[in-house]
């Protein structure tokens, strides 16, 4: 078994529905059994800004899939959520993205692990502080000294019943 850490993201069609939605068709996926869930949360986009805010979270799993298998997965789920791509960083039903894999270190077509653009992230860092405070960043910081340094106003834990 290996450890995954699954980023999702979503910014249009009810982004929180799709979310929760992908969190549960994660959970039922052959190969992949969920072990935490952080909460959504509510961020501003970062990269191209003339688009709606997302919803965004990130949840950990143990999979028996080798990682480009489990990446191949993620796209197929993505695929059927309707996911299209008309330029870089556009507005989506749904994003999956592996950010690491039992911290091995890959590049291939396919797949960098660990995600090479996490690390600058505060809608993947928090979530992610949330789930696994200890989980070490590529440049040697925990996660939770990264949030403590830098100040997300932009982000919103969501209290969801
Ligand atoms: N994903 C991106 C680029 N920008 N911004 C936010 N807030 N959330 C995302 O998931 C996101 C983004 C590329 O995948
Ligand atoms: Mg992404
Ligand atoms: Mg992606």
């Amino acid at each position: 078994m290996a450890r995954a850490l699954i980023a999702l993201g979503s910014n249009l069609q009810q982004p929180q529905q799709q979310v929760q939605r992908a969190i549960q068709v994660l959970a039922q996926t052959a190969g992949l059994h969920l072990v935490r869930s952080s909460s959504l949360y509510a961020t501003a986009p970062v990269g191209y800004d003339h688009q709606p805010d997302f919803i965004n979270a990130v949840v950990q799993a143990e999979t028996t899939l080798p990682a480009p298998e489990l990446m191949q997965t993620l796209l197929d789920i993505e695929q059927r959520f309707g996911r299209e791509r008309p330029f870089p960083n556009a507005p989506r039903v749904l994003d999956l993205d592996l950010l690491d894999y039992d911290g091995l270190q890959l590049h291939t077509p396919l797949l960098t692990l660990p995600h090479p653009r996490m690390h600058q992230r505060g809608f993947v860092l928090l979530p992610l502080a949330e789930i696994m405070p200890d989980f070490v960043l590529p440049d040697g910081q925990s996660v939770v000294e990264w949030v403590k340094q830098h100040p997300h106003p932009d982000i919103r834990k969501l209290h969801i019943e």
